[in-house]
C-alpha cells in the first residue's frame, strides 16, 4: 500500500487505524474519510481528510483520483444488533460502500481491505474451533452482508485482478472510540463501567463464549495481511483471526484482580443473546498463521491491564 483511503475513519477501528497507518506510511499518504460523525482531533490535525459519503460513487472516484489512492480500507458498516432494527438500510449501506470501493479499485487497479466478521457465521456453523472453510448461513442482515462481501471480494480478484483481502474480525476491544450497535460491545462497555461505577449489567448471559481481540492486534492484522506476499495467499476473503475467547464471567474475574469490588449482574437482551449464540465460541485461525504468519500479542490478562490503565487516566 502507498496512498491509502480509509472509509469510515471516525468509527471504532478507523479512529485508531488512521494514526497507525500514518505512522507507517507517512502522514500525507493516508486520507481519512468521514460522513457525519466528526473525526478525532488527532486525525483532523494529522493529515488529509475528506468529507465523503461512500455511497456517493462519483465523489469517491474524485477523492481517489485527487489523492492518487491505490488502496482502500473500507470500514463502513452497520453492525449486527443495529442492523436488525432496519435490515434494508443496513444492507444498502454495507453493500453500497463495498461495491463503490471495489469498482473504483477496479478502475485504478488497486487493493482493498474489507473486514469481515465472526458475524459471517451462523447457527449451523461448527461453534468450536470453527474452520476457515465451513458452513456460512448467518441469520443477521449484518452476517448476510459480510458473507456477500467476502464473495464479492473474491469475485473482483478473480474477474478483474483487484487485490481484495480481508479478515473475519472477532469482537474488538478498544479505548479511543466506543463501538456502536454491535453484539460484542459489552466487552468494551464493561471496562468503562468498571472504572466509572465499579459495576456492570451485562446483556449477554454467563457462559456466552465469543472470540475477541484487542485493538493493537486488530490494526496489525490489517497491515500484515495487506502487506503479505500474494503468492502465499490461498484464501483472500476472509481469514479467521482471533486473540482470545471468553464469556462475561471471565472478563469480570479478570477486572476483579485489579478492582476487587467490581460486580457484574445480568439483564439479557434477547436479540443480542440469540445473535451471540449463533456465532463461534472460538475460531480456528491456522490459515492466517500459515499463509501470512498471523500471531496475536494480547490475551485477556494483558489486555485488561492496558484497558484499565488507559481508561483510568482518560475517565479521571
Ligand atoms: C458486532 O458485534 O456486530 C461486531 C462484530 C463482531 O462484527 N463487533
Amino acid at each position: 500500500m502507498k496512498n491509502i483511503l480509509v472509509l469510515g475513519a471516525a468509527g471504532q477501528i478507523g479512529s485508531e487505524l488512521v494514526p497507525y497507518l500514518r505512522k507507517i506510511y507517512g502522514a500525507n499518504s493516508v486520507v481519512a474519510a468521514y460522513r457525519s460523525t466528526p473525526l478525532t482531533l488527532e486525525i483532523q490535525e494529522g493529515g488529509p481528510c475528506e468529507n465523503l459519503d461512500a455511497m456517493d460513487s462519483k465523489k469517491l472516484f474524485e477523492v481517489v483520483k485527487k489523492h492518487k489512492i491505490d488502496s482502500i480500507i473500507n470500514l463502513v458498516a452497520v453492525l449486527s444488533a443495529k442492523g436488525e432494527n432496519n435490515p434494508l438500510m443496513a444492507w444498502n449501506i454495507n453493500m453500497g460502500s463495498l461495491i463503490n470501493s471495489l469498482e473504483v479499485m477496479r478502475e485504478v487497479k488497486g487493493a482493498i481491505f474489507t473486514p469481515s466478521s465472526i458475524g459471517a457465521f451462523g447457527p449451523s456453523t461448527p461453534l468450536d474451533n470453527t474452520p476457515q472453510d465451513t458452513i456460512m448461513r448467518p441469520t443477521t442482515i449484518y452476517g448476510i452482508s459480510k458473507v456477500a462481501a467476502e464473495l464479492w471480494g473474491d469475485y473482483y480478484y478473480l474477474k478483474y485482478g483487484v487485490d481484495a483481502r480481508g479478515v473475519r474480525y472477532p469482537g474488538i476491544i478498544s479505548n479511543v472510540t466506543l463501538p456502536g450497535g454491535g453484539t460484542t460491545d459489552y466487552a468494551v462497555e464493561i471496562y468503562y463501567e468498571a472504572i466509572k461505577n465499579k459495576r456492570y449489567t451485562c446483556y449477554l448471559k454467563p457462559g456466552t463464549y465469543l472470540d475477541m481481540m484487542y485493538m493493537p492486534d486488530a490494526l496489525r492484522a490489517c497491515v500484515e495481511l495487506m502487506e503479505a506476499d500474494p503468492n502465499k495467499l490461498v484464501h483472500r476473503n476472509s481469514f479467521n483471526v482471533t486473540a482470545m475467547s471468553f464469556e462475561p464471567e471471565m472478563i469480570a474475574a479478570e477486572i476483579r484482580k485489579h478492582i476487587p469490588e467490581f460486580e457484574i449482574d445480568y439483564k439479557i437482551d434477547p436479540v443480542k443473546q440469540s445473535i451471540a449464540d449463533s456465532w463461534p465460541n472460538y475460531m480456528d485461525q491456522s490459515a492466517a498463521q500459515q499463509e501470512w504468519g498471523w500471531k496475536p500479542e494480547y490475551d485477556l490478562s494483558t489486555m485488561t491491564v492496558d484497558m484499565l490503565n488507559v481508561l483510568s487516566k482518560k475517565l479521571k
